[in-house]
């Protein structure tokens, strides 16, 4: 990779193994500069209907785009003149210390976008030293994920059905996973319109129409999807608590009632499960304080990237009010940041780790781990000359006084 990519920071601690992953990006990511920029090779890889359903999000959009928004009300008021040489991004969650603010959240279908991509993303994140989630709606097998990413956390999706909780709770815990998130936002399948536009569903139907997309995307049909039927067959949701079920064909997931979960099996999962417990999807500070008084370690404020209820408050505007109810728990957040400055204005907001999530997808995608590790080193670089221009050497100094509202009174 050449030095127009990026300006590596060559004072900041680890820069060595960042060097080495730096010189093996292939020369397809030398115009990708920033992780925006991942979205339209990945648009020309990908079929139409899976580009589709990962950038869509529901209904009129409002929430994605709102996501994004949220980040222009707050501006930065740097401190001058401070030594940053020695700056690093280290940053302890449950216990355990990361070497980046950022992971990647948990994106169903992932393998189905990338080769292997579940294993990419959370081999990778091991290697980067940060978290990787794997979906419940994944589809390759969590023991097999968890192989190959000890730092990977697992998230399930669950209906109101003990029978069907105890056992997926028990077989996370089987497999060796620190941390267990349940995704609380998907009480029923939202209304993504841009899907039937785009003719995807899950599992995938075989049209004429879903032939002809995968066609003219040949580097996708031969270099993802025949190389997963050659390698390991067809690919299947493993994980959601119901039997295997494939990913293409004329069959309809099972109906699991996900509008009938309640706080009581948040109850019966704290019971049964000995690791970390956390939340995904949660905005509301009473739900939060709910969950505190539910025994739950962590929460991620999260309206799914825009892709649950549209108009769904921009996660990063509810940040300092659920901080304020959050006692010891753990406050995570996903949702439109795609900058280094992003994440720096969320922590300055109260978060103390955040989740990226499509464009890291589209890097699996376009080029596997070296995509996901030029993604990260990019946002990395971004963060660590942010902090040198804001006058911090740790992320525990991002604090609220380094913003102002924009345009707004000081
Ligand atoms: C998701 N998301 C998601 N969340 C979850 O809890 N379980 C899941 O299986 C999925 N699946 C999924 C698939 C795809 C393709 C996307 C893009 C997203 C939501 C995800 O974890 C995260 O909340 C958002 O992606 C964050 O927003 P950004 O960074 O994509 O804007
Ligand atoms: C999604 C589901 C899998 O966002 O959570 O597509």
């Amino acid at each position: 990779m050449s030095n127009t990519v990026t300006q590596a920071d060559q004072t900041s601690v680890g820069d060595a193994a960042w060097g080495t992953q730096a010189a093996a990006a292939p020369s397809r990511l030398k115009d990708i500069l920033s992780l925006e920029d991942f979205e339209e090779p990945a648009r020309r890889y990908l079929p139409r209907p899976i580009f589709g359903y990962i950038s869509g999000a529901v209904e009129t959009n409002s929430s994605r785009t709102a996501n994004r928004a949220a980040f222009a009300e707050y501006e930065f008021l740097p401190r001058v003149l401070v030594n940053t040489r020695g700056r690093h991004q280290k940053t302890t969650i449950f216990g355990r210390t990361y070497d980046l603010p950022f992971g990647f959240p948990p994106m169903g279908g992932t393998s189905l976008a990338a080769y292997m991509g579940d294993t990419v993303l959370a081999r990778a994140a091991a290697e980067l030293n940060t978290v990787m989630i794997q979906s419940g709606a994944s589809l390759m097998p969590m023991e097999r994920v968890r192989e190959v990413g000890p730092t990977a956390w697992f998230q399930a999706y669950l209906p109101g059905q003990p029978e069907i909780i105890t056992p997926l709770v028990e077989r996370a815990q089987r497999t060796g996973f620190e941390v267990l998130v349940l995704t609380v936002d998907v009480q029923v399948t939202s209304n993504r319109e841009n899907n039937v536009r785009n003719g995807y569903s899950s599992p995938l139907k075989p049209t004429p129409r879903l032939a002809w997309d995968c066609m003219v995307r040949p580097r996708w049909l031969l270099g993802t999807f025949g190389r997963t039927l050659l390698n390991y067959g067809m690919p299947h949701l493993e994980n959601m608590g119901f039997p295997r079920l494939p990913i293409l064909g004329n069959i309809e997931r099972p109906n699991m009632a996900r509008d009938g979960l309640a706080w009581e099996h948040v109850e019966l999962m704290r019971r049964l499960w000995k690791g970390k417990l956390v939340l995904k999807g949660v905005l509301s500070p009473a739900d939060v304080r709910i969950a505190r008084e539910s025994g739950v370690d962590g929460i991620m404020v999260s309206n799914h990237g825009g892709r649950q209820l549209d108009y769904t408050v921009a996660p990063l505007r509810m940040l300092p009010a659920v901080v304020a109810e959050a006692g010891d728990m753990t406050i995570m957040m996903d949702s439109g940041i795609r900058r280094g400055s992003d994440v720096l204005k969320a922590l300055a907001l109260g978060a103390q780790f955040v989740f990226i999530g499509r464009p890291f997808l589209y890097a699996a995608s376009i080029a596997g781990a070296a995509g996901v590790h030029h993604g990260a080193k990019l946002l990395r670089d971004e963060i660590s000359r942010n902090m040198a221009m804001l006058g911090i050497s740790s992320l525990a100094e991002m604090k609220r006084d380094l913003l102002v509202p924009a345009r707004g009174p000081i």
